[in-house]
């Protein structure tokens, strides 16, 4: 396989005029018979007709009637091309029921559908399958499915016309025996746009949540970035077997079932956030991936880090700022510091690739929205919406760049983002160093900025990072609000002047940049801050601060629990001020990544086994000192009436069992078995449920729990996972190992895999364990699944990234494994390429 540069770059040899695409279904027997209208492009670099085509049996092949006499090889065809328009003629036989990697046309439970980004077209038929050729497309579906879908306007009888200009990525194609739930919306300036969501016959219960949650998506964008939708039809279907949570294909959005299906009964809070969110996700994707796309794939983050950062503005309005960002910022640093942080480093917009499936990443994602924030932040409100709208009005219709994105702001500001740009170009988590002093009146703040080296990158450039800064009295009063510093240099000072005394600060307030502020800072100021900041984010921070420098001091220095830190957390237990969503929040403490690397930063060599071990006794010690206040927390979060999933009572239920965590550490699961028994929503069953796994006292309800929902593919994805993730040090890989022994454990279902892989890669104390089982387990399982679907392999091998950080007897355990993986008959390009960089 070949590495491919964005600096290599070259526009491409010919355009597309239209496309006509004439599918006649057959499970092993499809033909795709397409007419193209192509021209030579006048800006190409080399004029050679080239189409992409994989595993492709080519029927016949014309060009303007005339056999094309195409030189076929195993990824696409030349043929001799006329210097002007003409018209190219193809037939082509797939097999979409033998199609396990789920990439281009396949089956899923009978019904057809389709996955074509980032490069599944070129498995349908012969095109250039590349995202700056944007075409027309008609398609003509064939088949007995009585519901038969592609994108565009329904014309009736299987045929489908797309009137918008797209690249090949987002086509898309489903047809099988559905159902749907529609509804309409009418758009700001009157188009009145019909919805509708296909499920297969069985799950129109669960949709009404996902329809609501596409028409305030829709209400949304049109009130904040004022965009409205396009067409007069807007499908999204429901497929249970989909590497991916969603896909944002022109006008037939196709989810994971995962990603859209829910009911009270079977989704629990935290499902029906996720499908909000991606709902969201994908319907901004109209007006950020398809009416204005990417040029090519190294511009990934040009659609997903901004249509991440719209997603995460939306849920902000939705259900709360400072809880949402909060919940960013966590994911954040359990995923994408630890990928910035280790062997898969990459920029936000990478240089090379050889499988660009592989960055679909948390960099490119996460930290590609973080990047859209700071622009946000460094020229205000105002100005980023002035530039997103020239953005709109300026690219509409075109495959675009970062730069191109960039110019439009610079237009509106007069400023100039080319320091700026270095957030997309140089990989790796900026440390900034924080010295201050107070003389006179004076407080100086000095911040000293370094980048490590990360794979390919030995030195870095300071970048601009916006930080910004608030200072507090001694009293809690907060006497200087936020201020943005911009920090441009290695070291940079800035002067607050006026003041009575040395105050406290709260820096970086709501996390303005993605960074690891390095300061000396006491515990009594962290629970000062904790007690008292009024940026609700580093109010949190503080605390989370404090949780993390109280487990390192247990783990290095066999320390006990902090008292000031156990006073802290009670505070904010009893703190009526506080919303219930911010004082779980308070409580979820440091992730396992988190401790790690702040451990890897100090020098100390991580141990899952006794991370896990000492937040045991932390958690305990925590459950004892909020003893008195559990039950009546408990009681008091308890929601009546019918399940509803607005976040007022969501977070009620995440504090409420938040409490039934602590209490379950002191009761030995009587009231998580109690509230196991009367649960009416899945959230509180689960949570229940966890609770007396963790207790290792839920033997029968676990039996209960898989015969009540046994003919539930989504709650038995949760019961695979759950058992895996609250499995105890080595019986975490044992779990695993015994549950891909179950009559419902399969590898063609990517949920299925990823619910007891997932958990066992997110058991970093299980999966870790010294005898090396969680890693041999794991390595001989994505061999056997690269050889069906090396996208969900490849992705799921980055449970091995972090073996530097480990002791010489964990990383030659997982060297070996990678090492077996590597030397596997037949990897796929995908694994290999992960491998190799997770080892290089
Ligand atoms: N479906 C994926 C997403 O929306 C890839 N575009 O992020
Ligand atoms: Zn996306």
């Amino acid at each position: 396989s070949q590495t491919i540069y964005l600096k290599d770059y070259t526009p491409p040899s010919h355009l597309v005029d239209s496309v006509e695409l004439v599918f006649k279904l057959h499970p092993t027997q499809t033909r795709v018979i397409s007419k193209i209208a192509f021209r030579p492009n006048p800006d190409a670099a080399d004029p050679t007709f080239y189409l992409h085509g994989e595993q492709l049996k080519l029927i016949r092949a014309s060009i303007d009637g005339q056999d094309a006499n195409a030189k076929v090889t195993d990824l696409g065809l030349t043929a001799q091309a006329p210097d002007a328009p003409f018209l190219w003629e193809a037939e082509v036989e797939i097999s979409p029921a033998t199609n396990t990697a789920l990439e281009g046309l396949y089956m899923s439970n009978g019904m057809y559908c389709t996955q074509c980004e980032a490069e599944g077209f070129r498995k349908i038929t012969y095109y250039p399958d590349r995202p700056d050729v944007m075409a027309v497309f008609t398609v003509k579906i064939e088949g007995e499915e009585p519901v038969k879908l592609s994108n565009g306007n329904d014309l009736g009888d299987g045929t489908w016309h797309d009137p918008h200009p797209k690249p090949a990525y987002l086509f898309a194609l489903v047809a099988g025996d559905l159902v749907n739930l529609h509804d309409t919306f009418t758009t700001r300036s009157g188009r009145k746009v019909d919805l509708n969501i296909y499920v297969r016959d069985g799950d129109l219960h669960k949709t009404p949540f996902g329809m609501d949650a596409l028409k305030r998506s829709m209400t949304w964008d049109e009130e904040v970035y004022g965009r409205e939708y396009d067409l007069d039809l807007f499908n999204i279907v429901a497929v249970d077997d989909f590497n991916m949570g969603a896909m944002e294909n022109k006008g037939l959005n196709i989810f994971n079932s995962a990603a859209v299906l829910a009911s009270p009964d079977t989704a629990t809070d935290g499902n029906f956030h996720r499908i909000e969110t991606i709902i969201a996700h994908e319907y901004f994707h109209n007006w950020t991936g398809n009416r204005i796309t990417c040029r090519d794939w190294f511009q990934l983050c040009l659609k997903e880090g901004l249509t991440v950062f719209r997603d995460q503005q939306f849920s902000g309005d939705t259900r709360g700022h400072a809880v949402e960002r909060i919940s960013d910022v966590l994911q954040l640093r359990a995923r994408q510091f630890r990928e910035d942080n280790g062997p898969l480093a990459h920029p936000v917009r990478p240089e090379s690739f050889v499988e660009i499936n592989n960055f679909y990443t948390a960099t490119v994602y996460e930290k590609g929205a973080e990047v859209i924030g700071m622009l946000k932040t460094l020229i205000g409100d105002a100005d980023y919406y002035e530039g997103c709208d020239l953005y709109f009005t300026r690219h509409d219709g075109q495959a675009c760049t970062i730069e191109d994105w960039l110019k439009c702001f610079e237009d509106v500001t007069g400023r100039d983002l080319a320091q700026f740009k270095l957030w997309y170009s140089q990989a790796g988590t900026p440390r900034v160093k924080v010295d201050e002093s107070f003389h006179d009146g004076t407080y100086t703040l000095t911040f000293i900025q370094s980048t490590p080296p990360t794979p390919g990158q030995d030195t870095k450039d300071p970048k601009v990072i916006p930080i910004a800064v608030g200072l507090l009295n001694e009293a809690g009063e907060e006497i200087h609000a936020t201020k943005v510093c911009e920090v441009t240099d290695e070291v940079h000072k800035f002067r607050f002047t006026g003041l009575e005394a040395k105050p406290v600060p709260s820096i970086n307030r709501n996390f303005s940049a993605p960074i690891i502020l390095e300061r000396d800072q006491s515990n009594a100021e962290r629970a000062f801050l904790l007690a008292h900041d009024t940026d609700p984010f580093n109010k949190w921070e503080a605390g989370r601060a404090l949780a993390r420098d109280v487990m390192v001091r247990m783990v290095t220095e066999d320390a006990t629990p902090d008292q000031a830190y156990l006073d802290a957390l009670v505070a904010v237990a009893r703190d009526d001020t506080l919303e219930p969503g911010f004082k779980a929040m308070c409580f979820s403490g440091p992730s396992n990544d988190d401790i790690q690397q702040a451990l890897v930063d100090g020098g100390v060599t991580p141990d899952p086994t006794r991370i896990f071990l000492t937040g045991q006794t932390l958690n305990l010690a925590i459950s004892q000192t909020m003893q008195d206040l559990l039950p009546r927390i408990y009681a008091e979060m308890q929601v009546d009436g019918p399940y509803s999933p607005r976040s007022e009572d969501a977070d009620r239920r995440f504090w409420g069992n938040a409490a039934l965590a602590m209490l379950s550490r002191l009761d030995g699961g009587a009231q998580a078995a109690a509230q196991y028994a009367s649960a009416d929503n899945m959230t509180q069953q689960l949570a229940a449920l966890g609770c007396l796994l963790r207790a290792e006292v839920g033997e029968a309800q676990n039996a209960a729990f898989y015969a009540q929902w046994k003919d539930d593919r989504l709650v038995i994805d949760k019961w695979f996972s759950m058992q895996v993730s609250h499995a105890k040090l080595a019986a975490a890989p044992a779990k695993a190992a015994e549950l891909t022994a179950h009559p419902d454990f399969t590898m063609a279902n990517p949920n299925r895999f990823r619910a007891v892989f997932g958990a066992l890669a997110g058991n970093s104390a299980g999966f870790h364990e010294p005898g090396g089982s969680g890693y041999a387990l794991l390595a001989d399982w994505l061999i056997k699944l690269d050889a069906k679907n090396p996208q969900i392999a490849a992705r799921m091998s980055t449970a091995f990234e972090t073996w530097p950080r480990y002791d010489a007897d964990r990383q030659g355990m997982m060297r070996e494994a990678l090492t077996r993986i590597q030397a596997a008959p037949g990897l796929s390009p995908d694994l290999s390429e992960m491998v190799n960089r997770i080892l290089a």
